[in-house]
């Protein structure tokens, strides 16, 4: 009597085991099953996000190409390429974008010419850019230290692997072209405030571009020469107006070196857009720089997700 007693004992506890573990078993595979779902979902968003903005890329090329066909003697703020574009419903979501012309702010690669040497020129107009903007204008010996290929620090303030290996964690210096203007903020004495009112002025292109006068801001203006502060800036935009300056030299001459003179131009070939994707809950910044060769073929030849 006693043993059935204990059997039956044993018996219901196995049964309440067998039980727990199969529930148990059922919502792991539950919670398996949903973070699958979730992660497809994600997955597919994603891909669907990216299709979408190469879309639009495409799309972007096109007006590219139809304006160097209509205008290929000027590029300016007047043009369709430079109006915001609208809202773009997509299925199940909403692009934006807008196009900005690269050529239009200062190329941190333009601080090393093609052949590798510092460009002096380039050196002071950055000089003129930060400070312009109330930054040190030593930092341009720091921006041409993390480019330039020796490792011999700029005087009076560089940096080159010396200060970098003093840093936590430590790291060297590029010692080569930059693809990013974000890279700055791996150069000693940026820091994220510095970096945020500089970037909009400055742009990561192949080295030996020209400005655009037509598209510059007024600081990016500033920059050309000693000659010209921001009231003068202001001017010149006004000059401008809505469209070209319908001569370069003769609105610049006398007030930038004739070196400078060299380096100006009305057109461009870089240029960028930013693409916002929303998809339900899933949102994509992409970054394309785009390259318009003469023929007004628009291609792009850098890429990045979240950060430009
Ligand atoms: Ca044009
Ligand atoms: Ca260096």
């Amino acid at each position: 009597m006693k043993l059935r007693h204990r059997q039956r004992g044993v018996a219901v506890l196995t049964a309440m085991l067998v039980v727990t573990l199969g529930t148990m078993i059922a919502v792991n595979l539950m919670w398996i099953s949903s973070l699958d779902q979730r992660r497809t979902a994600a997955a597919l968003a994603s891909e669907q996000a990216l299709l979408y903005l190469q879309g639009a890329e495409a799309w972007v090329g096109d007006i590219l190409r139809l304006d160097q066909i209509e205008s290929n003697e000027s590029d300016h703020l007047g043009e369709i390429w430079a109006i915001e574009i609208a809202p773009l419903p997509v299925d199940g979501g909403l692009i934006t974008g807008r196009i900005e012309d690269l050529q239009g702010r200062f190329n941190l690669n333009n601080l090393i010419t093609p052949q590798g040497q510092v460009d002096e020129l380039a050196k002071r107009q950055f000089e003129r850019l930060l400070a312009t903007l109330q930054l040190d204008p030593l930092l341009a010996g720091v921006v041409t230290d993390w480019l330039d290929a020796d490792s011999e620090a700029s005087f009076p303030t560089g940096g080159e692997d010396a200060t970098y290996a003093g840093m936590d964690p430590p790291y060297r210096a590029a010692n080569g072209f930059v693809t990013s203007p974000s890279e700055l903020l791996a150069n000693a004495g940026f820091d994220l405030e510095s970096y945020r009112l500089l970037a909009p002025y400055v742009a990561a292109l192949p080295s030996g571009t020209r400005l655009n006068v037509n598209t510059a801001s007024d600081v990016v203006l500033a920059s050309l020469s000693d000659d010209i502060d921001l009231s003068i800036a202001a001017a010149l935009i006004e000059e401008r107006g809505g469209a070209n300056f319908p001569d370069i030299a003769a609105s610049f001459e006398g007030r930038v070196e004739a070196d400078m003179l060299g380096r100006i131009d009305g057109v461009t070939q870089y240029f960028q857009l930013t693409g916002t994707i929303v998809l339900g809950t899933y949102q994509l910044t992409m970054y394309s720089l785009l390259e318009r060769d003469p023929s007004g073929l628009a291609r792009a030849i850098f890429r990045s997700l979240g950060v430009p």
